[in-house]
Order: C-alpha cells, then structure tokens, then sequence
C-alpha cells in the first residue's frame, strides 16, 4: 500500500472563493486524493485557512469585527462550503493555529541557528495617531502619476503604477486617515535565500518530470536575479505569528510578527499535528523522514501564482533548517480560469462563488464542468452555454441516461434483479476489451495527475457503455431471445457499479446513488473488465434510482448569465 501526503494551497481568510480559485488547488486535490483512497492506497489529505496578513487584517476591519473573531468565523464558513462541495480532507486546519504558531518559531530559530537569518534595518512608514508602522497597504494617497485620490502605497489602482509610499502625496493612514506620519526605521528578520541558491537549483533541476508550468516558473526565480534576493520574513502588524518568544536568538523584534507566506506553507504541517491532537494519529510519519516518512509520496496542487514560495520559498525553509523534513516530490500548479470574456474578480464580486454555484446546482455538476475543463496547458474560460452543453451531454445525455434507461427495461421486463439465462457473445467481448484498454489509460491519467485527459478518458468509458447499449438494443432482443436480453441486461446493470467506482473521485454524490440503487456497497477497483462486469449475481435485487442529473434549460442559463455578471449582492 503506498502512501499519499496531498495538500491543497490553502486559501485566503477573507472571504469567500470563486470557482476559479476552487478549480485550481481544492477540487483537482480532492480529485486526486479520492482516486488514490479509491486505489486502497494510504491518504493524507490537508487543506486549511490562510489567516494572517494584512488582507486579514483589513477584511476583520471592514466586518467591523475583531479579527480572531473575525477568522474564526470565516474559517467555519469556508468549511462548510468546502463540505458542500465534498472536499474530502483529512483536516481542514487553521494558520493561526497554535500548532502551526510553534512550528513557525521552531523554523525560525533552526534557520537562524544555521546562520541563515540576518537583521536589516529599513526605513518604514509610522503612524502617530494609531502607534504602529503601517504596511504599504494601509496608506493612501494621491498618485503622482495620475492625480488619482486614492491610490494605495504600492500601486495606484488607477494607472496602475507601482508605487512606493513614499511617493504619494498627502499619505495618509487607511486605519484612522490620520496624515501625521513619519518615516522611522525599523529593523526586520531576512531569510538568506541567496545563500541556498545552488541546493535550490540542484533540486528544481532534479526534478524533470514535473509540469512545465511549475519548473519555468521555478527556474525564473532562481535566474533572474528577482527571485533570490533575501527575503523579509517579519512584518510590522500584531496579527500573526510573533517574531519574538522564548529562546528567540535575537532582540529587538517585540510588536512584530512572521511574514504571512513565511507561516502559511508550514500550516501544511501544522494542519497535520491538528489533526494528529484530534485524532491521536501520529504526523511524524507523514513529515519527518527519520520516523517513516521517506516512503511518503508528497504531492502539492496551486494555482501557479502560489509557484514561487511552493518552489523557492517554503523549500528554503525546509532544506535550510537541514532537519529530515519531507520536502515536496511533485508539484501541480494550474493557469487561470476566466469567467465569460473577463476574469473573476473577488472585488467586483465577478463571476460565480462556491457558496451561490451550490444555491443554484448540486456538486457534482460543477466538479465534472470544472475537473473537465481544469485551466492546465492554458487559461480556460467558464461560459455559462459550455456548463449547459456539458451537463445536459455528458452528464444527463450520456451517463444519466445509461443508468436510467437499463434499471427501467430490467424493471419493467424482469423486475428488480438482475435476470438469469443467455450468454456473452462478440458484441460484450469487444465492449470488455475496450474497457480493459480505456481503464488502464484513466488510471495513467489520474496517477500522472492529467486532470483534463482523465475526465476525457472517463466520459469515453460512460459512451462505450451506452453505445453498447444502443447497439445490443436488449429492448429489441427480448421480444425474440428474452435470455439474450438478459445476458445483456446482467452486463449493463454491472456497468452501473463499474461507472459508480470509475467516476466516484469526480462525482461522488451520483456514485453514491448509483450504489445505492445498485444496492451495493463493493466499491473495489476493477482489474480485469470481464470479472468485474461479473461482480453483482443473477438474483441481486436493486431500486430504479432517481434522476441522477438533471438538464439545464435555457431560460435558467440567461437568468444565471444576468445574474452572476455584475456585482455580488
Ligand atoms: N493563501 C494564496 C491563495 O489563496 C495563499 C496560498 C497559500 S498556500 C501556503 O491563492
Ligand atoms: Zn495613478
């Protein structure tokens, strides 16, 4: 049995998800840790709350709540919209953690013991009315470039400028307005990732069969001269992992905490020691490979802005402590997806998110059009005609139909079990061989984590099947050779279960109810077609089941299209 640590990014505090953020870390993990649970495999399965920083901060502010509050209710939100989506993790955990805290100054300490933190002073915006440094986020200004009023201290959102905040004009605090700031210095903890640059490079460049995504991301870093600077790993706000603790080996830190990117990954495993204090389970093993974690098979799923910290940040972390962590073994990272000629903007409230698509349609719809059309080798786009044409095919046309049409013909001809008498003949034999052929290609593709070609590969299995059936036409046949039919039937009702296994890690409530009518619980993986096709025995009783999709109708379509185009209400 081989053993599977999976994580997902974990997403932002502040509010909450599009699909297109869902489609690029959540659901293609949830994917890829049901298919290999399916497997029989060992599965670790993390995701949690990215809690700290200024974005958390400020939406706290916003709410007008405290912000622990603030997160302690956002994270129960996003965990049960991750619920109604099916994520199946292992544990949802929390950045602020005290787990994740504890580990966060463990690395910092190691790091520092192995000469590779050093203090650098900088000059900072202060705030005298509100006490604190301000980060460049909480200033505002007008632009010099533009005139814009309120341009943000690093970028102007009107002309787009990067700026400084130092180069606005009249600055003035985001928290109380106040202007009565002044340039202090303040001093902050920077991680030598210069000096890692070669075992960096050493081990993006082992790495030759990850996507071209995340290596040419990875290698821009490393060369470009940008991406191995040293990093600032404190920051000035008092939400966050605090800089300074017991055994700090240095001073001068009091009021400062970690830079929200230094804890985030290393909530990876501090969601697994959550896990491990609610289960008793033991996280060594997933993590140290001193107790058993070097036959772990670590993989991570990202959208590919979150490469750079996956590839040269938190590997900085983890190989400079040179302590026996598990470093990641295959990063997948995905491009964008775009919602109907735009994109999805979490600020206009563009596009649709998790909580409205599960108002509107039940899961699976939207993990098949998502997992089906996942942003792998390019931007993809959501368009409300290619969900409709999606669903109302694949799903309901192709699949739904399948399953409906046989359980209905065995009903009405041979009642609720599966009928006795008759033989295979070459019509089952080629759909077997082509079966045994298309199943091992679905199960290369989920191994190899090709998202789009595994949901191809499934959708070519569920035609073979109605194909099969169209062509054997059984409703025909039993008019002149009832045991023929029944042979038949037996086949297709088997098939049901088969599609029920085959599909569960991209549709798991339908493969829930197609095991359910097939009254069956045997979820085992088919090796060879001919036997699993032979699973379920003349006489195993069954119950017609419910639509299992329904099709979209073009007026819901133009409703929803009006309805998610402008700003969430
Ligand atoms: N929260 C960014 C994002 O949600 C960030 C990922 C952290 S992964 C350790 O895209
Ligand atoms: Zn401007």
């Amino acid at each position: 049995m081989a053993r599977h640590l999976i994580t997902s990014a974990i997403p932002y505090i502040n509010g909450i998800k599009h699909l297109g953020n869902l489609v690029g870390s959540q659901l293609p993990a949830d994917l890829f840790a049901r298919y290999q649970r399916a497997r029989g495999n060992e599965v670790m399965f993390i995701c949690a709350t990215d809690e700290h920083g200024t974005p958390a901060e400020l939406a706290a502010a916003k709410a007008g709540k405290d912000v622990a509050d603030y997160c302690a209710e956002m994270h129960d939100v996003q965990a049960e919209i991750a619920r109604g989506f099916r994520l199946s993790f292992d544990h949802f955990g929390r950045s602020s953690s005290a787990q994740n805290r504890a580990l966060t100054q463990h690395f910092a300490k190691v790091l520092a013991e192995q000469g590779l933190i050093r203090e650098v002073t900088e000059k900072q915006m202060y705030s005298v009315t509100d006490g604190r440094f301000l980060p460049d986020r909480y200033i505002e200004g007008t632009c010099p470039n533009c005139g814009f009023d309120s341009a943000r201290g690093d970028q102007c959102d009107n002309c787009t400028k990067q700026l400084d905040p130092v180069d606005l004009i009249n600055p003035r605090s985001v928290i109380s307005g106040s202007t009565d700031l002044e340039l202090r210095e303040t001093k902050h903890l920077f991680l030598r990732q210069s000096a890692m640059r070669d075992k960096l490079q050493a081990w993006i460049d082992s790495k030759t069969d990850w996507p071209v995504l995340t290596t040419s991301i990875a290698k821009k870093w490393l060369n470009d001269g940008d991406g191995l600077q040293d990093r600032g790993i404190t920051r000035d706000l008092s939400w966050g992992v605090p800089a300074q603790f017991d055994g700090a080996p240095w001073q001068g830190m009091d009021g400062k905490v970690f830079y929200v990117w230094f804890d985030a990954p290393i909530e990876y495993i501090g969601a697994t020691q959550e896990w491990a204090d609610k289960t008793g389970g033991d996280w060594a093993r997933w993590w140290r490979t001193d107790k058993g974690a070097d036959d772990v098979t670590y993989t991570q799923f990202m959208g590919k802005d979150n490469v750079p910290f996956h590839t040269i940040g938190f590997p900085a972390t983890i190989l400079g402590s040179n302590e026996p962590w598990k470093l990641v073994d295959y990063i997948k990272s995905f491009n964008y997806l775009n919602y109907d000629g735009g994109q999805f903007s979490t600020s206009r409230g563009r596009g649709v998110f998790m909580d409205q698509a599960l108002e509107i349609l039940p899961a699976d719809y939207w993990r098949w059009w998502l997992l089906s059309h996942a942003p792998e080798s390019a931007d993809a786009e959501f368009t409300w005609e290619n969900f409709q044409t999606s669903v109302n095919k694949d799903l309901a046309d192709v699949l739904g139909n399948f399953v409906s049409r046989i359980t209905k013909f065995c009903r009405s001809k041979f009642g609720e079990a599966l009928p006795a008498g008759g033989e295979w003949g070459a019509r089952e034999e080629a759909l077997i061989d082509e079966l045994n052929t298309r199943i091992r290609a679905y199960e290369t593709f989920m191994e190899e984590k090709e998202v789009r070609k595994a949901a191809a590969e499934l959708r070519a299995i569920w035609v073979a099947g109605n194909e099969y059936l169209q062509a054997a036409a059984p409703w025909t046949v039993f008019k002149t050779d009832p045991d023929q039919a029944a042979a038949q039937t037996r086949l297709a009702l088997n098939l049901v279960r088969l599609y029920a296994v085959l599909s569960a890690p991209f549709i798991p409530d339908a493969a829930q109810a197609m095991l359910a009518g097939m009254q069956t619980e045997d979820r085992s993986w088919p090796g060879d077609a001919k036997t699993a096709l032979q699973l379920l025995p003349v006489g195993h009783t069954f119950t017609t089941p419910e639509v299992l999709f329904r099709k979209i109708a073009d007026e819901e379509r133009e409703d929803w299209q009006q309805r998610f185009a402008g700003t969430r209400g």
